[in-house]
């Protein structure tokens, strides 16, 4: 009998075409060596070519699955993706606390607010849940840009408002903000940005000019979170997940008539 591997909980939404959330979750974390958990927040329908709708799961019942899984295998690090409502991240907030997530064990909040298409997948109202329910619990946050102008106000431009953005973050009470520069458009290179409210971390890597850019944010988080699993430190766990997503983006395949998913495929034997 073989040693379970790490054990990884993400509490995210369904993508019925398989590119992004929980999918996107489990492909990566399958693909890190971990064994991948969930607690389903919503139920979107999807295609390639956007969202047309979703359901949200009862609050009590996402609080159910984190309990659930905490109580008998064991958490070793956790993420959240799509959290929809104020009632679900509430809900999600009380259960962490009831397991330890985000106390003894690494908890990765990626505050995602809308698809890569421009629908909201978290209710306006849901934001200050986010901010005063989940921040000061994250081990690490990490939004795009555009969850950073929703979450501070700050319009990042240019690297300087990037590290605007990592302090105004910061204080908002996660130990680690990476501030994603994939969407700074203007600088021909991805740089994130991480801090501790002590020391600046830059992780740059390549622009690739692709269209296949689905589940991205899923990906670098859950390799992320792969690594906290295993006891790496934050900036040490950063690094991984930035080479794990360059690559993941460089191997992203098309699917239907939209954008396609970045893949971890090439990081599994080919057949
Ligand atoms: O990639 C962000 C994301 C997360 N979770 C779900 C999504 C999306 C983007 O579309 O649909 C369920």
């Amino acid at each position: 009998m073989t040693v379970a591997p790490p054990k990884v909980l993400t509490i995210a939404g369904s993508d019925s075409g398989g590119g992004a959330g929980l999918q996107a979750d489990l492909r990566a974390l399958f693909a890190c060596g971990v064994h991948g958990m969930t607690a389903v927040t919503a139920v979107t329908v999807q295609n390639s070519l956007g969202v047309t709708g979703f359901t949200e799961i009862p609050p009590d019942v996402v609080a159910a699955q984190i309990v659930a899984v905490a109580s008998d295998i064991g958490v070793d690090a956790a993420k959240t993706g799509m959290l929809a409502s104020a009632a679900i991240i509430e809900a999600v907030a009380a259960a962490c606390d009831e397991v330890h997530i985000g106390r003894t064990i690494p908890f990765v909040v990626d505050p995602v607010a809308a698809s890569m298409h421009g629908q909201q997948l978290l209710a306006d109202d849901a934001l200050d849940a986010l901010r005063t329910e989940l921040f000061p619990r994250a081990t690490l946050v990490t939004p795009n840009l555009d969850e950073v102008r929703l979450i501070t106000g700050i319009e990042v431009a240019d690297r300087r408002d990037q590290y605007r953005a990592a302090e105004a973050l910061h204080a908002m009470g996660p130990a680690w903000a990476l501030v994603k520069g994939g969407h700074l458009w203007s600088d021909p290179e991805c740089v994130d940005l991480l801090y501790d409210g002590d020391r600046f971390h830059e992780f740059p890597g390549p622009r690739y000019d692709v269209k296949h850019t689905h589940g991205s944010g899923d990906t670098l988080a859950s390799a992320i979170c792969s690594r906290l699993a295993r006891g790496e430190d934050v900036p040490t766990a950063v690094a991984y997940g930035k080479s794990f997503i360059v690559r993941s983006v460089a191997a992203a395949y098309p699917l239907g008539a939209g954008v396609g998913p970045v893949s971890p495929l090439w990081r599994l034997p080919a057949e």
